[in-house]
């Protein structure tokens, strides 16, 4: 395939924008080359500026589950605009997302409506700290909350990427109070939560990590999260940025059968558009301003257009919850083609899949953690990426992240995906 428009576009980029991107991991460092442009998509494809097709297993890294251009978003999106783009006002439509939210997700009463899954993640452990009177906070290494300072310790996603798991610029003081666990292994958190006894206000957790690749909890061990926090007074947030109205209507929480404290949200509740949202039982929402001491505020929280697109998608996947199997069973028959046909080509692999997030490693051990995530062949990776790319296929840039399947995707395009994949691994 040929890339010159996209090549030229992203010298210029490059010229007043850092890096060329808005987002690290779009730059491809993780693979090396030069970024694709983005021209235009629908249903399961994108269409770059070169004019080239590609089936898409990113989908906006996670918003677009009924696949790009899905039309009741746009066009509630364009009916909504005709009114007016944003009022910093209430308006009737975030009541009715919210309401639909709540109704669709295990354990919790209220939701607030923000701009990004870093907004949400932020705040909800500020909301954490302020309820519980507690200042330190446990994360896992390689889950990524965002990039607010408090969650750039041992992060995943585009920090692992770029070698800069601890960024400069968080400060000594904010690093102190973020305790790093092993994702996967409840004795470390025990053993975090013993030396810090009466200290902790949260842990945050994604519930499957989906930024060290896709990694699901091992058996038992959201369930003895759960019962740690009980325990010793701690908030339990499942940042379900990633996996909120994916896995299920009510996300891990449902899957998994576990109650959170506070759940975060972000991609496809705002149907492609800049939302996140947290949420959790009343007592700890109404510690919130205006009505609790709790400050959190945006200009554009609860934009019309975002509340349009957002509604529209969740009200589909709430009428139609047999999505969530379709997708599910689409994502297992890639899994048994993909093993397949790497098996058959001798190249050492582990494939992880919860639903429909799945990601390959090139490793044989098996993938539960960040150390065992960042042993897989990183060389292998690169030539498979680009191997696919030129076969007309787009996965992330990056061995730390998880593919999104997308309902808009054929069993044509899984087959086809299936068949690049083969001659890819020929290649390896
Ligand atoms: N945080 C995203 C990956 N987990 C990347 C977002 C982007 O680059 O668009």
């Amino acid at each position: 395939m040929i890339y010159k428009r996209s090549s030229a576009l992203f010298a210029e980029a490059e010229k007043v924008i850092p890096g060329g991107v808005n987002s690290p991991v779009r730059a491809f460092n993780g693979v090396g080359g030069t970024p694709i442009f983005v021209k235009e998509a629908k249903g399961a494809y994108l269409y770059d500026e070169d004019g080239n097709r590609l089936i898409d297993y990113i989908n906006s890294w996670g918003p677009m589950i009924l696949g790009h251009a899905h039309e009741p978003v746009v066009n509630a999106v364009i009916e909504k605009a005709k009114k007016g783009t944003s009022f910093g006002m209430p308006t009737e439509i975030e009541t009715q997302i919210a309401e639909l939210a709540v109704s669709m997700v295990p354990n919790i009463d209220k939701i607030r409506f923000v701009n990004s899954g870093t907004e949400a993640c932020m705040s909800a452990v500020r909301l954490a700290r302020g309820f519980t009177g507690k200042d330190k906070i446990i994360k896992f290494a390689g889950c990524y909350h965002g990039h607010s300072d408090s969650f750039l310790i041992q992060a995943g996603s585009g920090a692992s990427t770029f070698g800069t798991p601890n960024s400069p610029g968080v400060t000594k003081g904010t690093a102190k109070d973020t305790l790093l666990a092993t994702y996967n292994d409840i004795e470390n958190v025990e053993a975090l939560v013993e030396a810090n006894k009466n200290e902790i206000a949260c842990v945050i957790i994604e519930p499957v990590a989906g930024n060290m690749g896709c990694i699901p909890p091992t058996e038992g061990f959201l369930e003895a999260l759960r019962a740690v926090c009980t325990a010793n007074n701690i908030l339990l947030i499942f940042d379900e940025v990633m996996t909120g109205f994916r896995l299920a209507k009510g996300g891990a929480q449902e899957l998994y059968d576990i109650n959170a404290d506070i759940v975060c949200f972000g991609k496809v509740i705002g149907g492609g558009l800049p939302v996140g949202a947290f949420a959790a039982r009343n007592e700890i929402m109404n510690y919130l301003a205006p009505i609790g001491p709790v400050y959190q505020a945006g200009t554009l929280s609860g934009n019309p257009l975002a509340m349009a697109a957002g509604l529209a998608m969740l009200t589909e996947l709430n009428n139609k919850p047999e999505i969530f199997t379709s997708l599910a069973e689409k994502t297992a028959y890639l899994h048994t083609g993909i093993a397949k046909v790497l098996t058959e080509n001798n190249i050492t692999h582990t494939v992880n899949r919860v639903g429909s997030m799945i990601s390959i490693h090139f490793d044989e051990a098996e993938v539960v953690d960040f150390n065992s995530a960042a042993k897989g062949n990183n060389d292998t990776f690169k030539a498979f990426f680009h191997g696919l790319l030129n076969e007309g296929v787009y996965i992330a840039p990056s061995a730390f992240e998880t593919w999104f399947i997308t309902d808009a995707l054929s069993y044509d395009d899984l087959d086809f995906t299936i068949a690049a994949i083969n001659t890819v691994a020929k290649t390896l």
